[in-house]
C-alpha cells in the first residue's frame, strides 16, 4: 500500500518516461518529446507555450546542463517550480 506521496512520485517518474521512451535517449526528453508531454499532461501551461520560440524557450531554461534535452532531475526541477507556483496561488483558496 502506498500513501498518497509515494503515489504521486511514482506518477512522475511513470509520467517522465512514457514521454522519454518515445525517441532517441530512453532517459532524456527531446524537445519534441517535452512538447507532446506538456501538451498531454499540462495543458493549461502549454496554452502559453503556443509557439516555436517560446517551446525553445522553455527548453533552453530547463537544460541546465545543455546537451539540449531535459533528464529527469531538469524534469524535476521543472516540476518543483511549476507545483510551487500552484501552491503559491492556490493556498489561500481555504481560508
Ligand atoms: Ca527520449
Ligand atoms: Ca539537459
Amino acid at each position: 500500500m502506498m500513501t498518497d506521496l509515494e503515489t504521486s512520485m511514482a506518477t512522475i517518474i511513470a509520467v517522465f518516461q512514457k514521454y522519454s521512451e518515445r525517441e532517441g535517449d530512453k532517459h532524456k526528453l527531446k524537445k519534441g518529446e517535452l512538447k507532446d508531454l506538456l501538451h498531454d499532461e499540462l495543458p493549461d501551461l502549454m496554452a502559453s507555450v503556443n509557439d516555436q520560440a517560446a517551446l525553445d524557450s522553455l527548453m533552453e531554461s530547463l537544460d541546465t546542463d545543455g546537451d539540449a534535452e531535459c533528464n529527469f532531475q531538469e524534469f524535476m526541477a521543472f516540476i518543483a517550480t511549476v507545483t510551487v507556483c500552484c501552491h503559491e496561488f492556490f493556498k489561500d483558496e481555504h481560508e
